[in-house]
């Protein structure tokens, strides 16, 4: 077998090339050459009338290699690659099936014309990589759609389907049959006329200043943060003009945001959520499931059933009373409803869904569920008691999950005769939105349990990253460690106004004082009151200010009041939180005193990358970039930033030590060095280096 990635096949007047560079047909160098060598030796051949140009495997080019970015650039570049496909004398057609992404589209429409199978899929998604199209896609794609279409198409970076693609001008048909057959049909169809082929170089892009201005405005407030969306917009402004100096411009722009440090998190982004699959259980054979249990039907219980329904599972939803399962039947009808509304499903889907929804107070329905996932109160007894009697419910080899956000699985699992077959699966809520899934492996879980998770996440679109016990997993127990620092922040004078502002500024969607607010303030103040009896008495207590807004009820969004007041979709300041920090203050004893917005962003992210590094010390989390990719998916953090871990790279253990010591002169008890970090600062080592080759 040859390794070539391109290979030429002649057919009488028309010649075939053919990609094939697994797994996505990435056009990394060796492919790139492969199409200089190819167009050589069909010039050579002399004898070729029409080209057709497909690929083996299961998508058409899904994009420039990725990993190439960030070393030193390798001839033939893809832009010059796409200049000789489009100048050369001999017709080229591309056949498109799978998803033809970023430098994938790019290559197609420099060929002459463009077909595609009716699964096929377009998009360039570069600004999600924090970059832009940079082999002519912001000059091609607006010449063959128009302004606002590629203003869409590359601003979104979203999948468009062939029949969209076609409507907008970025393919000419769509057909039917083998990816060979195709090309080679569409080959002879351009020799004999009956399809047309020009260069898109040619075409001239029709001036439209109000959605350029309108898009850059968008940007502008939608992404303040983010560099490429704006030399998006830059790029596909100039492709009115001139094509080559076009291509200059967009050239330029690709090299300015390609080494900076938002292009590096989000491809650190792109490659974590992948890398979170490889665990030590990815050869275990998962066990099939078709039937998903569901105990509870409050808020959790119901978004989790939804997802499973939504995802082509059958559900079994169990509840304690009539009235509170018709509650959780209700609850799940309205998120179908919501997703048809988004356009994630069709009536027709939305009522299979519901006809696959077997709803019961005996949970002795149970008895054929394949999984169970228990999301009830998170009360140790009452999980105990449900999964003592799951145990004599459920067939054998029947998966028990309990969805507690921070109990001991081991002490779960203890109760039953099947500890091998009990793990966590902690959703995030709304579960049915959410991307992100905690699989919390036991002890005693058996891999194909961990496996059968993973395998569940998958077909519930989630991503799934493995933890070990311990109280909060991985995220909830940095979360629960970094809000502490938020709350000496304020105790010691900084507003919640001004902690949010900084942290949104940032990048994160919400400062933590929002987001107690839409979570409502009760959650964190029953667990403070959990954790109370374990607390270290050397610990300072940071909660008094969010304890007295939960005793006057106000719990935050749900009550109309919190950190701030809401009236309708409006937010507004609280006018009595200034009495409630002056008092609490006052009683904590301390002369408050002005952060400024740098300082409370250095605490705050030193505080999260601390008790991250002590998690990955830990062995809760497989990785740092496991870690990342919970945060990311979990908890608003800023992709553009790659994640607590990869941030803190950019930032460096030896400066991270040295911040801790600095606080720890106020609060030693707090502000600890974690022993991994410090091994950091020493050795030179990076959260990157852990994450390689594991
Ligand atoms: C670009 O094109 C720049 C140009 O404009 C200008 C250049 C000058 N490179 O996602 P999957 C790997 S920027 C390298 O699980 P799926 C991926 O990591 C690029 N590797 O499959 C995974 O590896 P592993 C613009 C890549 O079927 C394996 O392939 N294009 C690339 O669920 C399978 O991937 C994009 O941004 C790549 N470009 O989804 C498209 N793509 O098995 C990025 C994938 O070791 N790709 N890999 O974990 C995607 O969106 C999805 O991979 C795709 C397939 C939808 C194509």
């Amino acid at each position: 077998m040859s390794d070539k990635k391109v290979s030429v096949e002649f057919v009488e007047d028309v010649a075939l090339i053919c990609i094939d560079n697994p797994p996505v047909n990435a056009s990394g160098v060796a492919v790139r050459q492969g199409l200089v060598a190819a167009l050589s030796e069909i010039k050579e051949a002399g004898r070729t009338k029409a080209i057709g140009l497909y690929c083996a495997g299961r998508t058409f080019v899904a994009g420039a290699d990725i990993t190439e970015f960030g070393k030193p650039p390798l001839e033939p570049l893809l832009p010059d690659v796409c200049n000789n496909l489009e100048d050369f004398e001999t017709p080229i057609v591309a056949v498109i099936h799978g998803t033809a992404m970023g430098g994938g589209l790019e290559t197609a429409m420099g060929c002459h014309a463009r077909v595609a199978v009716p699964t096929a899929k377009v998009g360039l998604p570069e600004v999600l990589l924090g970059v832009l199209p940079g082999a002519g896609g912001t000059q091609r794609a607006p010449r063959l759609s128009g302004i606002p279409n590629a203003l869409d198409l590359i601003l979104s970076g979203r999948h468009v389907p062939a029949k969209e693609a076609l409507e907008m001008g970025l393919i000419d048909r769509i057909e039917e049959g083998s990816i060979r057959e195709v090309a080679l049909a569409a080959a002879r169809n351009v020799i004999l006329g009956k399809l047309p082929t020009r260069r898109t170089c040619d075409l001239v892009t029709p001036r439209d200043d109000a959605a350029l201005e309108a898009a850059m405005a968008m940007v502008q407030k939608k992404h303040p943060h983010l560099i490429s969306p704006q030399k998006c917009v830059e790029a596909v402004a100039a492709s009115v003009g001139d094509f080559k100096q076009g291509l200059a411009t967009e050239r330029a722009a690709f090299m300015a945001c390609l080494p900076s440090a938002q292009s590096k998190g989000l491809i650190h982004a792109f490659f974590g959520e992948r890398a979170v699959a490889n665990i030590p259980e990815k050869k275990a054979q998962a066990r099939d499931v078709a039937v998903v249990g569901v105990i509870g039907g409050g808020t959790m219980g119901s978004g989790i059933a939804t997802s499973a329904l939504m995802a082509g599972l059958s559900v079994t939803l169990i509840e304690v009373t009539q009235e509170a399962l018709d509650r959780g039947v209700a609850t799940i009808s309205a998120n179908l409803d919501g997703a048809v509304k988004r356009g994630k499903m069709s009536d027709a889907k939305r009522d299979a869904a519901l006809g696959r929804l077997t709803a019961s107070t005996d949970m002795m329905t149970l008895a054929d569920a394949d999984l169970v996932i228990e999301a009830v109160f998170e009360k140790m007894e009452i999980k105990k008691d449900i999964f003592a009697k799951l145990d004599g419910i459920c067939k054998e080899g029947a998966i028990l999950a309990s969805n507690t956000s921070y109990l001991d699985i081991n002490e779960i699992a203890a109760v039953t005769k099947r500890p091998a077959d009990v793990l966590g699966l902690h959703f995030f809520s709304p579960a049915h939105i959410m991307k992100l899934l905690e699989v919390v492996v036991g002890t005693q879980t058996a891999p194909e349990v961990v496996a059968t998770g993973f395998a569940l996440a998958k077909t519930m679109r989630k991503v799934a990253v493995r933890a070990g016990v311990c109280d909060g997993f991985i995220g909830n127990r940095i979360l629960g460690h970094y809000l502490k620092a938020a709350s000496y922040l304020v105790l010691d004078g900084a507003h919640p106004y001004q902690v949010d502002n900084a942290l949104e500024r940032f990048g994160f969607a919400m400062g933590p004082h929002r987001v107690g607010d839409l979570a409502g303030l009760d959650i964190g103040y029953m667990t403070r009151k959990r954790l109370a009896p374990s607390r270290p008495t050397e610990e300072r207590y940071g909660g008094a200010i969010a304890d007295q807004l939960s005793e006057n009820g106000w719990n935050g969004r749900k009550t109309g009041k919190g950190y701030y007041v809401y009236d309708g979709r409006e937010t507004h300041e609280n006018p009595d939180l200034n009495v409630i920090l002056d008092a609490e203050r006052t009683k904590a004893g301390g002369a408050p005193r002005a952060f400024s917005d740098d300082d409370i962003v250095d605490r705050y992210m030193t505080a999260m990358i601390s008790e991250a590094a002590r998690v990955v010390e830990d062995g809760i989390a497989l990785r740092p970039v496991d870690v990342d990719v919970v945060f990311l998916m979990g908890y608003g953090f800023p992709r553009f930033r790659g994640g607590p871990l990869h941030y803190a790279d950019t930032i460096g253990a030896a400066a991270l030590v040295e911040r801790i010591e600095s606080y720890a002169k106020e609060d030693a008890h707090y502000w600890q060095v974690p022993a991994l970090l410090q091994q950091m600062a020493e050795s030179g080592r990076t959260f990157a280096d852990m994450n390689k080759g594991r």
